[in-house]
């Protein structure tokens, strides 16, 4: 599926993005059960001794034993929803692709969103395939190499849409969803994982 679309970036990974990968009345559908149904929980990380709430609330579901592990933060692994199972055959079926673990955002308004960052977690080994989904509220993203910062990469996450990241991408970019007084309403990013 990844030949059929263009990878967006230059050099060092591959990153693709799908529009409607999702239709605007299952995206509905999809957006309403996760918000009132997902065990959204506020996370906070501890950097340099100051203990700071994430500026987005997660949830992380996944096969038993499937940990979720990055600097300040361990989550074992909510059991997987019917719906949760379902958009996980859905795109495993298109990518040809095994996922095992989700990591949910919600961001709430315009105040949250997700800074620089790499997937690169140590549980996620070599090179790792990640599937990102949206829903709601658009929101821009942006990736930055980490030897070219100033030539920026930047999107738009739409309603319904798939980002894929594969290859060298964790590696040499960095992401993040770029923080905007736009965000009047509620967005839910789930990012499909392998952890081995
Ligand atoms: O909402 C997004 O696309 C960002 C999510 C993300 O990067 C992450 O969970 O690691």
């Amino acid at each position: 599926m990844w030949t059929q679309t263009k990878n967006i970036l230059p050099r060092g990974g591959e990153v693709y993005l799908y529009n409607s990968f999702f239709t605007a009345p299952e995206s509905e559908e999809v957006f309403d059960e996760l918000l009132k149904n997902v065990e959204w929980r506020q996370d906070s990380m501890t950097i340099r001794g100051k203990t700071v709430n994430l500026p987005r609330l997660t949830a992380w579901y996944g096969n038993e034993g499937k940990c979720y592990r990055s600097p300040g933060i361990f989550k074992e692994p909510l059991p997987w929803t019917d719906m949760l199972l379902d958009i996980k055959q859905f795109v495993e079926d298109r990518l040809d692709i095994e996922f095992n673990s989700a990591l949910l955002n919600l961001y709430r308004n315009e105040s949250d969103d997700a800074g620089w960052h790499r997937d690169n977690e140590s549980g996620l080994g070599f090179n790792p395939v990640i599937a990102s989904l949206s829903f709601g509220n658009n929101r821009e993203f942006q990736l930055k190499h980490k030897d070219f910062p100033k030539e920026k990469i930047t999107g738009t996450l739409q309603n319904g849409s798939l980002l894929l990241m594969r290859g060298e991408t964790q590696v040499n970019w960095r992401y993040r969803i770029s923080p905007s007084k736009e965000y009047h309403h509620p967005g839910i990013n789930l990012t499909f994982r392998k952890i081995i």
